[in-house]
């Protein structure tokens, strides 16, 4: 029998290898369950025998007492800073001084890495033992970590692997993950706590924390990209196989690192990662390039704390700060009343941008935005500009909040927000010019009725000058009315004339779509059409309940296609874009009505997977058999069928006694001939 001594032994060394797999390599190794029976092992056999612990047992992360302060931590080698390049011309100029210094005419070999936005550290190993971690602070003196690093499970308590100095000291940085952040502000709302603006204030925030204990539930990770001290062993002799060697001690370096030749290799990986940037699930805020050899490296040395042989390449900020000039009420399609900041221009995220939207008033109050306000603003990739926060420290005196307008800017009739809802809407529907416009553009948008050359532009003249004041009116423009707008010759006017026309034959869906029925997107449009075999008469005669059979469709969404087509407006228009303008479609044939069809007049439910089809392919087959699909299961269905892994369908069927159909039943009842 071995000694419980062994045995810890062993189990440590069986858990750092599982959490180098899972925090460094992001690659688990076993199950959580048999992670969690080792850990719980462990545990047991310290409990049983505490003489046995050691520091650097993956039991002993988390700290006993709460600190009073942090101690401070001088950087024998100081942690320096990266000059910045901004643009090729700045890049050029770097690798030329570099090129100059070191007299050397051939292309330069840089190791490529992304800079990641959160916070600079120094983990300091002795004899492979983490026995300290600092924070940068001004590179010369930083604070006493330790505790709180500790806890972090992508960093090692204890290197392994051949050849580790005796001394060695890591650079890197700890940041949380987009998705880290997400969990974080998601937790802080459910309990009422102050939201954090930003992944690197949440890892700041944490970092910095006198209690581990705290710091332990926070999402931290780490990327170690450089070595400070080394005594007592030898490095590689470049940079690239240097974090090789990290890596292989246990260290975690990001996977995206790459050697690359010239300013041409480091120009394509900036592109690349640029590219990439938004679907990365950690912010980075732009490319560091090193000089790889070692030697090159010590040649080059440093200027003004900042090394030579290496710099940022920035990518364009993602955050700025500007101020409010005014704030602006936009009335959409559906009369809905959107908070627009007007903002002093500025370039943020690769653009200039002078608008950002401030969503609804509770969002207004949330972030308590006024006229005049500093404000930081965001913009990543192509999402739309948000206000993130108030600079309050910047406020001036005597600004006043933002109260919802009682009229509707476009039009003055009442802006109304019921008590349930946080948008507020102008009553007037079709009759605020703004709706009508909104409207229109809707109906003429791609992925509505496609209706080419009829842009916003133009749109905005025929509502201004009442050529169309319903949307069957766009039927009925000429030749003559259409010349007389702005930027309309004969060849626009004609080719705009064809293209209405051409839409008269639509699809159904897009169409649907086109209505602008509220909460009725365009998968909801398809769904519609589909379940109602293409019967438009049938879509508008159905009830709350006989929608919400309809896949996908809930209850508010029943009741706003009912609100709309119980308007005796919309009905004239209905009728007037059927019958008077003749818009019609094409029923395909597996949607025609198949009432010989073997299922006809039997409904279904689907759940779980099936192995031979998708879901989508399975409702189809029962449709061309003349059945229906329905996605909430009630005594009158048919039957369920039931896939692998099925649902709490399978539980409601059981308990209403409906049918339960297997894959393979299923499969013989749609290949009836
Ligand atoms: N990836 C990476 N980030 N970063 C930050 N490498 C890197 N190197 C740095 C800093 C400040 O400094 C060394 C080049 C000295």
């Amino acid at each position: 029998m071995i000694s419980d001594a062994k045995r810890i032994d062993n189990l440590r060394s069986q858990i750092r290898k599982h959490d180098y797999s899972y925090y460094v390599l992001d690659d688990p190794s076993v199950p959580d369950a048999e992670y969690d029976r080792l850990m719980r092992e462990l545990i047991k056999l310290e409990t049983q025998s505490s003489q046995l612990i050691t520091h650097d047992s993956p039991t002993q992360r988390v700290a006993g007492f709460p600190l009073d302060s942090f101690k401070q931590v001088n950087h024998v080698v100081p942690m320096l800073s990266l000059s910045n390049v901004f643009s090729l011309e700045e890049l050029e100029a770097f690798d030329k001084r570099i090129k100059d210094r070191l007299n050397n005419d051939e292309k330069i070999d840089y190791n490529a890495e992304p800079k990641l936005d959160g916070l600079a550290v120094s983990l300091l190993y002795e004899d492979g033992l983490l026995v300290q971690a600092a924070t940068r602070g001004d590179g010369n003196t930083g604070e006493d970590i330790t505790e709180n690093v500790r806890t972090i499970r992508s960093v090692p308590l204890k290197l392994d692997g051949k050849k580790i100095p005796k001394k060695l000291e890591v650079r890197g940085e700890v940041f949380i993950s987009k998705k880290g952040f997400a969990y974080m502000n998601d937790y802080a709302r459910k309990y009422d706590q102050k939201e954090f603006v930003n992944p690197r204030n949440a890892a700041a925030g944490s970092l910095r924390q006198l209690d581990a204990k705290l710091t332990a539930q926070r999402p931290l990770e780490i990327f170690c990209y450089g070595v400070g001290l080394v005594e007592d062993g030898g490095l590689a002799e470049n940079h690239n196989d240097m974090l090789k060697q990290l890596k292989e001690w246990g260290l975690r370096v990001c996977p995206l690192v790459e050697l690359v030749k010239g300013v041409q290799g480091c120009w394509d990986f900036y592109e690349k990662i640029l590219q990439q940037r938004e679907r990365l699930d950690y912010e980075i805020d732009g490319i560091v390039y090193k000089v790889n050899l070692k030697r090159y490296q010590d040649e080059l040395g440093f200027v003004s704390r900042a090394p030579r042989w290496a710099t940022a390449h920035k990518f364009p900020a993602e955050e700025e700060i500007t101020t409010v000039n005014e704030i602006e009420f936009q009335v959409g399609r559906t009369g809905t009343i959107t908070p627009v900041a007007k903002l002093e221009p500025i370039f943020v995220g690769g653009v200039t941008v002078s608008n950002a939207t401030l969503h609804n008033m509770d969002e207004i109050g949330r972030k308590d935005v006024r006229c005049g306000d500093t404000v930081i603003i965001r913009r990543a990739g192509d999402v739309i500009p948000e206000v993130v926060k108030v600079v309050l420290e910047r406020r001036h005196k005597g600004v006043r909040k933002i109260k919802l307008p009682k009229q509707c800017p476009e039009c003055g009739s009442e802006i109304v927000r019921p008590k349930d809802e946080v948008v507020a809407r102008c009553i007037a529907g079709f009759l605020c010019p703004a709706q009508r416009k909104g409207a229109l553009k809707h109906y003429a948008s791609r992925n509505a009725m496609d209706i080419e050359g009829l842009g916003d532009k133009l749109v905005d003249q025929l509502i201004e000058k009442q050529l169309v004041n319903d949307l069957s009116d766009l039927y009925r423009l000429d030749e003559e009315a259409l010349s007389n707008l702005e930027r309309m010759g004969k060849k626009s006017v004609q080719n705009l004339l064809q293209a209405i026309e051409k839409s008269k034959q639509a699809n159904f869906a897009k169409f649907l779509f086109g209505l602008g029925i509220r909460e009725v997107g365009e998968a909801t449009a398809l769904a519609l059409v589909d379940y109602f075999d293409y019967d438009l008469n049938k879509i508008m005669a159905a009830d709350e309940d006989v929608l919400q059979q309809v896949p996908d469709v809930g209850p508010i969404v029943a009741k706003r296609i009912v609100e709309y087509f119980s308007h005796p407006s919309n009905k004239r228009l209905i009728h007037s874009l059927c019958s008077e303008i003749g818009i019609h479609w094409v029923v395909p044939k597996s949607n025609a009505n198949n009432s010989n069809g073997v299922l006809s007049g039997n409904t279904y439910a689907l759940t779980g997977t099936l192995t031979s089809m998708t879901r989508d392919q399975a409702a189809q087959a029962i449709r061309a058999k003349g059945g229906k699909v329905v996605s909430s299961i009630s005594k009158n269905t048919t039957a369920l069928v039931a896939g692998e892994t099925a649902g709490s369908k399978l539980q409601k069927a059981e308990k209403l006694a409906v049918p339960v159909l297997s894959e393979q039943e299923f499969v013989a009842l749609v290949n009836v001939e």
